[in-house]
């Protein structure tokens, strides 16, 4: 797969450019204590691979959620690809009709394939990206359960019935996973790394385990990319064309006033 661990324990992740400047960049940002710690880069076997803390090492029989956050999970030069030289993909349209055979238009059924950015739109629509800003990508419960199924988890309440699973009911982990969001937030508003990327598809990894410690952090930084200079995000304005605005801070806004919906039940 992508992952193996070395002999510290150390995670090892398939190698990624764009990764590799974010995590070193971030070493160095006030976000520093909400992403793993980066050890720089391993070679095995002829393949390279990004050395980074394991989040999970200091839990008990975790149960782990990723959260996909932002209003957009493709870059938008990824949108300027398609238009100039489109790319028809056949795994793309497989993956749509296993969820729904009635999503492809006529002229992608005659095709037997779509373009990544609808591809990409339809999912965003599908689930709570396009109208929360952030989407539950995947649940692994400490008793082992573990759950991909959130493709139309899209609607506030089914979120909360998702969350309220995940934590087993526990409003004390809920509190932690809030006030960390809280703490979170604060950082971001004030991170000179953030202001100054475009977050695309990168994830929010909730940990939690019977002793009760219940953690968040920033992962996945494969699309996270530096804006030309003087440009800056505030990530909440809407995404039009052009303005690279990812969502990201009206993602978490909504997650953190769910959780507070869920307390305050
Ligand atoms: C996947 O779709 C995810 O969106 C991937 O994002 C994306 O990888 C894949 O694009 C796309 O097929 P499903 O989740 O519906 O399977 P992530 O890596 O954040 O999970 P990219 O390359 O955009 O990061 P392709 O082009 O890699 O297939
Ligand atoms: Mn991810």
């Amino acid at each position: 797969g992508n992952f193996q661990w070395d002999e510290y324990g150390r995670l090892l992740k398939k190698y990624c450019e764009c990764e590799q400047l974010c995590l070193t960049r971030l070493m160095d940002d006030s976000l520093q204590p909400f992403v793993p710690s980066y050890h720089g880069v391993a070679r095995r076997d002829g393949q390279d691979y990004n050395v980074m803390e394991d989040l999970l090492a200091s839990f008990d029989s975790p149960s782990i959620m990723d959260c996909k956050m932002g209003s957009r999970t493709y870059l938008e030069e990824e949108l300027v690809k398609a238009q100039q030289r489109p790319k028809l993909r056949r795994d793309m349209y497989e993956k749509m009709v296993a969820v729904d055979p009635d999503a492809p238009s006529p002229e992608e059924r005659r095709q037997q394939a779509i373009l990544k950015p609808r591809y990409m739109q339809w999912r965003e629509t599908l689930s709570s990206t396009a109208t929360l800003g952030f989407r539950i990508e995947g649940i692994k419960k400490a008793d082992g359960t573990c759950n991909t199924n959130f493709k139309r988890t899209k609607h506030r309440e089914q979120v909360m019935k998702a969350l309220e699973d995940f934590v087993n009911g526990n409003s004390e982990i809920l509190r932690r996973y809030r006030k960390r969001l809280e703490e979170l937030r604060g950082v971001l508003e004030m991170s000179e790394f953030f202001r100054t990327h475009e977050v695309v598809g990168s994830s929010l990894l909730f940990v939690h385990d019977s002793s009760g410690q219940a953690q968040v952090w920033m992962i996945d930084f494969g699309k996270t990319v530096p804006l030309p200079p003087r440009q800056t995000l505030d990530h909440r304005t809407p995404w039009v064309e052009g303005n690279r605005e990812d969502g990201y801070l009206w993602g978490l806004d909504n997650l953190i006033e769910i959780l507070g919906a869920m307390l305050a039940s």
